[in-house]
C-alpha cells in the first residue's frame, strides 16, 4: 500500500534490515577491521577456537560410528558463529545454547568429555564442572528463549551489568515460545541477544519452505526488537555484531536479534541422511564458503599464519581432543536408575516405586 493522503492513507512505520561483513568469501577485507581486532592475538584466537571445534566435532561423529557415543548433532560449517559468542561473551553472562553450540560452550569452560558424555546418554555430562551458570544444551526447540528472558529479567531486577545470550535455529523461529520471549524481551527492555542460526535447514525443511518471511531477523521487529543479519561464516563479522549488541544490551540498550546466513555441511544428526533431501551442488557451493578456510587465508596473506603453526595446531588439538576421549570412555557408567537423580531436586513419592523397578532390574536389557 502507498501512501495517499486524499483517501485518508498515510505511512506511519518503516523498517531496515542491513547484512554485515568484513571478510568476504575471498578473503578480502570488505570493511575496516573491528574494534575487538585491536587485542593483539584476537584474530588468532578465533582461528583456533574455529580449528579446535571442528576438530572436537569430527572426533564426536567418528565416536558415534564406532558405538561409542549416541546420536550427535555436528557443528560442522557453523564453528564461526558459536566461536564468535565465545569470544564476545563475559564470563559472567549466561548462554543458553541449543545442541549446535559447541564452539561457545568449549571456550566457556565446557569440557569436551561432558560434552562426550551428554550424547553417551549420561546426565553428568551437563553438569559442567567449570560453568555453573550457563545452562546445558536445549533440545526441546525453542524452549530455551522464554528461559533466556527469565535469565535477562532476573538481571534487570538485581541491577547486575550481565547479559544473557540465547542461540535458536531457523526452525526454530516457527514457534510460539520464541514469539513469547521476543516479546517479553521487547517489552521489558531485557538484556537479551538472540542469535538465530539460519543454517538453511530445520531437519529437512528447507528456509524457504519454514517462513514467507524475506528475512528471519526482521522477525524480531514486531516485537519491538530490533534485528539485523550477518555473513554467518565470516567469524570477524560475527564476532563484531554480537559484540555490540552484547555491549548493547549490557549498558541498558535492551535486546537484540541478530540472523547470521550459514549453512550445515553436516547431516542433521548423526541419525539423518540429508543426501536424501538436498542436491550435491548445494552442499559443494557452501563448502566454498567454508568459515575457517575463509580466515585461514586471511591470516597466511598478512603473515600472521604458516604451514607450520597449521600443522602443530592440528596436533595439539587432536592431543586434546584424544585426551578428552579418553576420560569419557573411561568414566564408569551411571546406574540405569540415576535417570531420576536430575529432573528433580527432591524425586515426587509417584517416581519412588518407578527408581527403585528400574534399580531392582540391575540394568538387565529389556528390549
Ligand atoms: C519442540 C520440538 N519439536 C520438534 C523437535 C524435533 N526437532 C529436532 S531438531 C529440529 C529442527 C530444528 O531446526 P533449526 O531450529 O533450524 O535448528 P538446526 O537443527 O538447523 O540447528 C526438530 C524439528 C524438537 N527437538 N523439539
Ligand atoms: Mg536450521
Amino acid at each position: 500500500m502507498s501512501d495517499d493522503p486524499k483517501h485518508g492513507i498515510h505511512h506511519v512505520a518503516s523498517f531496515d534490515i542491513h547484512h554485515s561483513q568484513v571478510l568476504n568469501e575471498h578473503s578480502e577485507l570488505v570493511a575496516p577491521l573491528p574494534y575487538f581486532t585491536h587485542e593483539a592475538g584476537a584474530l588468532l584466537d578465533l582461528y583456533k577456537w574455529m580449528v579446535r571445534t571442528r576438530t572436537f566435532d569430527a572426533k564426536a561423529v567418528a565416536l558415534q560410528r564406532t558405538g561409542k557415543m549416541g546420536t550427535y548433532s555436528p557443528c560442522l560449517g557453523q564453528e564461526a558463529i558459536g566461536v564468535a559468542i565465545g569470544h564476545a561473551m563475559k564470563r559472567e553472562d549466561v548462554l543458553l545454547p541449543t545442541y549446535r553450540e559447541q564452539g561457545a560452550q568449549l571456550m566457556r569452560s565446557v569440557a569436551m568429555h561432558e560434552i562426550f558424555l551428554y550424547w553417551g546418554g549420561d546426565e553428568r555430562g551437563m553438569s559442567y564442572r567449570d560453568q555453573r551458570q550457563d545452562f546445558p544444551i536445549a533440545v526441546p526447540i525453542a524452549s530455551q528463549v522464554p528461559h533466556a528472558c527469565g535469565v535477562a529479567y532476573a538481571m534487570k531486577l538485581r541491577k547486575e551489568p550481565r547479559v544473557a545470550v540465547v542461540t535458536l535455529g531457523d526452525g526454530a523461529t516457527s514457534k510460539g515460545d520464541f514469539y513469547e520471549g521476543l516479546n517479553m524481551a521487547g517489552i521489558w527492555n531485557l538484556p537479551v541477544v538472540f542469535v538465530v542460526t539460519n543454517n538453511h535447514w530445520a531437519i529437512s525443511l528447507g528456509r524457504d519452505q519454514q517462513t514467507a518471511a524475506q528475512t528471519l531477523a526482521q522477525k524480531g521487529i514486531a516485537a519491538g526488537v530490533p534485528g539485523e543479519q550477518v555473513d554467518g561464516n565470516d567469524v570477524i563479522a560475527c564476532r563484531a555484531r554480537i559484540g555490540k549488541a552484547i555491549e548493547k544490551a549490557r549498558s541498558g540498550g535492551g535486546p537484540t536479534l541478530i540472523e547470521p546466513l550459514t549453512y550445515r555441511m553436516s547431516d542433521h544428526t548423526t541419525a539423518d541422511d540429508a543426501t536424501r533431501y538436498r542436491s550435491k551442488e548445494e552442499v559443494e557451493h557452501y563448502k566454498s564458503l567454508d568459515p575457517i578456510l575463509r580466515l585461514r587465508r586471511y591470516l597466511e596473506a598478512n603473515k600472521m599464519w604458516s604451514e607450520a603453526d597449521e600443522a602443530q595446531l592440528k596436533a595439539d588439538a587432536s592431543a586434546e581432543v584424544d585426551a578428552a576421549v579418553e576420560i569419557y570412555l573411561g568414566t564408569e557408567r551411571q546406574a540405569p536408575e540415576s535417570m531420576f537423580d536430575h529432573l528433580y531436586e527432591t524425586l515426587p513419592r509417584a517416581y519412588h516405586w518407578q527408581r527403585e523397578e528400574v534399580k531392582n532390574a540391575g540394568g538387565k536389557d529389556h528390549g
